[in-house]
C-alpha cells in the first residue's frame, strides 16, 4: 500500500520511518511512504503558504495553489490513489474503518496545519475526511501517522504471525483481558490463580469473562454495538454479579 502525505512538517514523519512495526513494514516494502511539502510549490519570494481568511477573526488558512502544487505532484505519482483530509469535522474512525482504509491501493493523505485548508480544495480534491477523536490537535500529522500505523499493521506481513493470530481472537469488539507475567508474586500479590492451573478452557473463559467484565464497566457503548453469545452472556452476568458482591 502506497502513503502520500502531504504536509509542511515532513519531519515529523521520521517518527514512522525510524522505529517500530511500521518502520519495518516500510523495510519490507509492505507499504511505501512518500512526503510532499506544499513549501516547495510555494512560488513566491517569500514562499508563503498561508494567508487570513477571508471574513475576518483568528488565525490563517492554508493557501491553495502551493497545496493544489503538491497534491497535482504527488497525483501524478499516484494516480490510484484516493483522497483524505485529516480534519477535526471528518468522520471519526473506529478499527472498522481501518480495515476498509487498508482495502485501497493507497492515498494521499492531507495534513493541514493553521485553521485548515481553503474549503475549495476540500470540494475539488478531497474524497474522505477523517478525524482521530474530539480533541484539539495543532495539526494533522499526528492524526496522520495514527492512520497510517493503525492501517498498515493489517497489511499481510506487517506483524509477526503471533500477533496476527492474536488480531482474530475472540475479543474482537471487547476490551482486553488484563496481563501477568512472572514473577507470579509481587509485593504479596498474586496472579489470578487460574492462569498457574494449566487448564487452557478455564483460562479462556477466565479472559473472555474479564474482558466482557472491562468492556461492561469502561466501555458499555462497545457492548451495545455488539451481540453476546449464550456462553458471553453467562460470563458476562458471572462478572457483573461478582464486581456487585465485591464492590
Ligand atoms: C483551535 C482551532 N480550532 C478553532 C475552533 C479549530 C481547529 C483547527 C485545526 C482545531 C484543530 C486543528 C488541527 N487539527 C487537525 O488538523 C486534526 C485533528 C484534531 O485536531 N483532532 C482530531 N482529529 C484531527 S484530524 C486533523
Amino acid at each position: 500500500m502506497r502513503f502520500d502525505v502531504i504536509s509542511l512538517f515532513p519531519a515529523m514523519f521520521r517518527a514512522l520511518e525510524d522505529e517500530g512495526v511500521v518502520a519495518r513494514a516500510l523495510a519490507q516494502g509492505i507499504a511505501e511512504l512518500h512526503l510532499w511539502n506544499p513549501r516547495d510549490y510555494a512560488l513566491d519570494p517569500h514562499r508563503n503558504v498561508d494567508d487570513r481568511p477571508y471574513g475576518g477573526g483568528p488565525g490563517m488558512v492554508m493557501k491553495v495553489a502551493p497545496l493544489r502544487s503538491a497534491l497535482e505532484a504527488a497525483r501524478a505519482e499516484a494516480p490510484e490513489s484516493r483522497v483524505a483530509y485529516l480534519s477535526p469535522q471528518g468522520r471519526l474512525l473506529d478499527q472498522g474503518e481501518m480495515a476498509t482504509i487498508a482495502q485501497a491501493s493507497g492515498w494521499i493523505l492531507i495534513a493541514g496545519r493553521y485553521e485548515g485548508i481553503d474549503e475549495r480544495l476540500i470540494d475539488d480534491w478531497v474524497d474522505e475526511e477523517w478525524s482521530i477523536g474530539d480533541y484539539v490537535l495543532s495539526g494533522g500529522e499526528l492524526p496522520a501517522m495514527v492512520v497510517m500505523d493503525a492501517v498498515i499493521r493489517l497489511l499481510p506481513g506487517a506483524l509477526g504471525h503471533v500477533d496476527s493470530a492474536r488480531e482474530d481472537s475472540y475479543v474482537d469488539g471487547l476490551l482486553d483481558h488484563p496481563h501477568y507475567t512472572r514473577p507470579s508474586e509481587i509485593d504479596g500479590r498474586s496472579v489470578p490463580s487460574v492462569l498457574l492451573s494449566g487448564d487452557h478452557g478455564a483460562i479462556e473463559r477466565w479472559r473472555l469473562g474479564q474482558a466482557l467484565g472491562r468492556t461492561w464497566l469502561r466501555r458499555p457503548d462497545l457492548l451495545q454495538r455488539r451481540s453476546l453469545s449464550k456462553v458471553e452472556q453467562a460470563l458476562l452476568d458471572q462478572f457483573i454479579l461478582a464486581h456487585q458482591d465485591a464492590g
